[in-house]
């Protein structure tokens, strides 16, 4: 028999291969064992992708020359980032959303992670690469590509969420789909060095109690950060998923600064200035402030607090498949800490009922949780509730309204709701 042959004749020496009857009752039992989710085979109907040798079992597949670099598979051609007609201004300074409703796990896929910029995505080689710090150090000091790779590194997994996430919502139920209401976060597995070691490297002197931190894209998105947290969490990362970071996330290198708005994690860092003040830079003075009801703004709101929304069933992920076993999963994260728990509610907050984390929450990164039931089939109102481990618990819509009032933008971390219907469709609401 010769290779090509051997490629379209069914394996009959394995052992494995069955009779048709065989096999259509062994494939029943397996059906039953199912707890019923899996369609037993019914006697006497074969079921063709079983029993009859497919296209793709007939030739050869790809060569494993064919693809370098892989891309998905195009029946998930869907799961893509999308953008908002009304929020993208222009394509320069946009906002693109992470499929979110799409996806599992915890780990986002660098090719579909939201991206926020500025003054569009600039391409920065690694030759090109300078990183300066300068200002309240004892030796300033400029560090090229090469520089960096020489410092011991580390490996830490962080969520990166916009300010602005859900910030559409604050009137009213707005966007349908958990990738428009809570899609500007991405959680990425980041390898870089703390910024602690640079910051040693060069000396800060005892006068120096802020940072300010700029990218080398002609928006520069400066922003002040505090010297604590300067040297408590942050990176200077240059690979995300263990490999270089995509231009659009700041190629060769950017900050990570940990639990905190995405704002500041400054793409194509290139200049840390220590200071004794924070600069109130735009970023951080007429932006990323929080406007009150009475007209007050709140300042230095930093932190992402705890947050969580169900990725699934969810408007742009219905239940195909009638009442039975469902699976509710979502993502929580508190820019505080780990996640601790999760309750899911199915009657608008009324009940709730604990959900299980796929794995113990992980310091200011993204938490799968899941929720086993057997749906009756009727409307829910689906909502989940995340708690952190200093005990806060996210709040309702309300609670944040009678605290915050209406004309914020950011730093909304309110439960959100989905009303399922009985047809599985789904659809962004608001309960009272
Ligand atoms: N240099 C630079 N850094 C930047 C920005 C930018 O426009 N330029 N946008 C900021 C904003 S508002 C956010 S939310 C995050 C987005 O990071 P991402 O594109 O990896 O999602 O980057 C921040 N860092
Ligand atoms: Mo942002």
């Amino acid at each position: 028999m010769d290779e090509k042959e051997r490629a379209i004749t069914p394996a009959t020496d394995s052992g494995l291969a069955l009779s048709r009857r065989g096999f259509l009752r062994a494939g029943a039992a397996a059906g039953a064992m199912a707890a019923g989710t899996g369609a037993a085979l019914a006697e006497g109907t074969p079921d063709p992708l079983i029993t009859e040798v497919q296209p793709w079992a007939q030739g050869w597949g790809d060569g494993v020359d064919a693809t370098p670099y892989g891309l998905p598979i195009r029946f998930e051609g869907d799961v893509v980032r999308r953008n908002v007609g009304w929020l993208t201004a222009d394509v320069i300074s946009s906002i693109n959303f992470t499929p979110i409703h799409a996806l599992d796990g915890t780990i986002t896929p660098a090719g579909c992670a939201f991206e926020r910029h500025h003054s569009g995505a600039i391409e920065l080689a690694k030759e090109d690469y300078r990183l300066m710090i300068h200002g309240l150090v004892d030796k300033p000091l400029v560090f090229t590509y090469a520089d960096l790779e020489r410092f011991p590194r580390v490996n830490r997994t962080y969520f990166l969420e916009c300010a602005a996430n859900t910030g559409m919502e604050w009137a009213g139920a707005q966007l349908n789909g958990a990738q428009f209401t809570h899609g500007m976060i991405h959680n990425m597995e980041y390898s870089g060095v703390t910024l602690r070691t640079l910051l040693e490297e060069a000396g800060v002197k005892p006068e120096g109690k802020w940072i300010y931190v700029e990218g080398a894209d002609a928006s520069s998105n400066g922003r002040s950060i505090p010297l604590e947290k300067a040297l408590d969490d942050c990176l200077v990362a240059f690979k995300a998923n263990g490999e270089a970071l995509r231009k659009e996330h700041g190629y060769p290198v950017r900050l990570c600064v940990p639990g905190w708005e995405g704002n500041m994690w400054v793409k194509w860092l290139r200049r840390i200035e220590v200071t004794e003040n924070a600069v109130e830079s735009r970023e951080e003075t007429s932006k990323y402030t929080d406007t009150l009801e009475d007209g007050t703004s709140r300042k230095w709101t930093w932190v992402m607090d705890a947050k969580s929304v169900v990725t699934s069933p969810s408007p742009q992920a219905p239940i195909k498949h009638g009442k039975g076993p469902l699976v509710i999963t979502g993502l929580a994260w508190s820019g505080r800490g780990a996640i601790t728990a999760v309750d899911v509610s199915i009657d608008g907050g009324k009940t709730w009922t604990e959900a299980r984390l796929a794995a113990p929450g992980q310091d200011k990164a993204l938490t799968r949780f899941y929720l086993d039931i057997e749906w009756d089939g009727s409307e829910m109102f689906l909502q989940s509730r995340a708690t952190d481990e200093t005990g806060y618990v996210q709040p309702t819509k309300n609670q944040l309204r009678e605290i915050r009032g209406e004309n914020s933008v950011y730093h909304n971390n309110c439960i959100q709701t989905w009303w399922v219907k009985a047809n599985g469709e789904a659809e962004n609401v608001e309960v009272s």
